[in-house]
C-alpha cells in the first residue's frame, strides 16, 4: 500500500463518517430518508439526535411490539457501529438497509421495527 492510498482511505472515511445520509444511502430516496428522519425524531424524545435504550423502548411499546431490556440492548448493538451504545440517524437507516436485505431475523425486535414503520404503508411508493 502506497502512502497514497492510505491518504485515499483516511480520506474516505472522514467523508463517510459526516452526517450526510444521503450519499451514505444511495439506495433510499431524498424523501424516503426524510420520512424515516421524521420517524427517527418523533421517538428522540430529548432531542439529542440518538435514540437511547429508553427512547427505543418508547418506540416498540408504541409500534405495538414491546421488547424486553434484553432484547433492546441487542437491537441497539446490532447496528451500533460506533459503539456508544445509542442508536443515531445513520445507525437508524441502518436497520432499513438490513431489513432491504433480508438480514434482519424474523421476529426479531429489528425486524419487527421495520416492518411496523415501513414506508409503502400510506407513503408514497414511486412505481
Ligand atoms: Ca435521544
Ligand atoms: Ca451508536
Amino acid at each position: 500500500m502506497t502512502t497514497n492510498d492510505q491518504l485515499n482511505i483516511s480520506q474516505e472515511l472522514s467523508g463517510s463518517s459526516s452526517s450526510n445520509p444521503y450519499s451514505a444511502f444511495p439506495e433510499f430516496s431524498i424523501n424516503q430518508i426524510k420520512e424515516y428522519n421524521t420517524i427517527f425524531k418523533k421517538y428522540d424524545v430529548d432531542n439529542n439526535e440518538y435514540l437511547d435504550l429508553t427512547e427505543l423502548k418508547l418506540m416498540m411499546e408504541n409500534l405495538g411490539a414491546p421488547q424486553t431490556h434484553t432484547s433492546l440492548k441487542e437491537m441497539i448493538r446490532e447496528v451500533d457501529e460506533d459503539l456508544d451504545g445509542m442508536i443515531n440517524f445513520k445507525e437508524f437507516l441502518l436497520i432499513y438497509r438490513k431489513a432491504a436485505a433480508g438480514e434482519l431475523e424474523e421476529g426479531s425486535g429489528l425486524y419487527d421495527l421495520a416492518k411496523l414503520t415501513d414506508l409503502n404503508d400510506g407513503g408514497n411508493v414511486s412505481q
